[in-house]
């Protein structure tokens, strides 16, 4: 069976983080329906939708996986980045630690599930501006055991790796070449986002079906145009928190 752990949207969001956007008037209701239909969508794909109660004074905390790192065998709650964002994790350790043994990412150590992309038995990190190297190396050390290698790549321009490139089919990423550097993911396939599209990167992959945002039409008819059909969903309101499609959900599989 597949989870996706969720949460639902704070009534605070408007109090978010904003990094690379400039705020704009979020309307909750509308953030709530967006949401409501992204899990209807990943029901649609066979997961069992987990949704955790909203967290008024949490105004980030739709953004689930910001707060860790779960693989086959082992779950890594993370450290954010942000300050304001570190009273998340604990509520979502509790639900994972019936699924996962649980790890944790200490102080000074700093690090969002934003950043990680898994490709097989490789972790690929973002060295951006919530993970830092102390926190990548204490997951190196955490996974290790596990079978997993973990790869820095460095980050600019935007807030999170998964912002800048994403895996949209086995061994294809969708990528934003002037966030990340494309040597750093060698022998993949590249598909590059519409340079009108900057924020277009962030697809999630569940099981074989491609989920999209429906603001970036033209980075979509480009993986079309490669085969790849996708399953669009309208989060613009969360967008405007710099929320994107993978950090709504934490993904994973239980009795494998
Ligand atoms: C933040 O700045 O932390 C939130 N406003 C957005 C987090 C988005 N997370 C993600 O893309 N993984």
């Amino acid at each position: 069976m597949r989870i996706a752990l969720t949460r639902g949207v704070s009534p605070s969001i408007e109090q978010c983080e904003l990094t690379h956007l400039s705020r704009q008037e979020i309307d909750v209701n509308r953030a709530r329906y967006q949401h409501a239909q992204y899990e209807n969508l990943l029901i649609d794909l066979g997961c069992k939708v987990r949704r955790l109660p909203e967290e008024p004074k949490l105004p980030d905390s739709v953004f689930v996986e910001d707060t860790a790192v779960v693989l086959d065998d082992a779950a890594v709650i993370t450290r954010p980045g942000a300050v304001l964002r570190r009273n998340e994790t604990r509520s979502v350790a509790e639900v994972l630690k019936e699924y996962r043994t649980i790890y944790q990412i200490t102080d000074p150590g700093t690090l969002d599930g934003g950043d990680v992309l898994r490709i097989g038995r490789t972790l690929f990190v973002g060295n951006s501006v919530r993970s830092n190297i102390t926190g990548i190396k204490q997951l190196m050390e955490i996974v290790a055991p596990y079978g997993y290698d973990v790869e820095v790549v460095k980050v600019e321009g935007c807030l999170h790796l998964k912002s800048a490139v994403s895996l949209v089919g086995e061994e294809t990423l969708l990528i934003n070449r002037s966030w990340v550097d494309a040597n750093s993911f060698t022998a993949r396939d590249f598909i590059d986002i519409d340079p009108g599209e900057p924020y277009a990167a962030n697809a999630l992959l569940v099981g074989n079906e491609l989920v999209y945002p429906q603001s970036f039409p033209l980075t979509r008819r480009r993986l079309e145009s490669k085969g790849i059909r996708v399953r669009v969903v309208d989060v613009s309101e969360l967008q405007k928190a710099e929320g994107a499609l993978t950090c709504c959900s934490l993904i994973f599989d239980i009795g494998i």
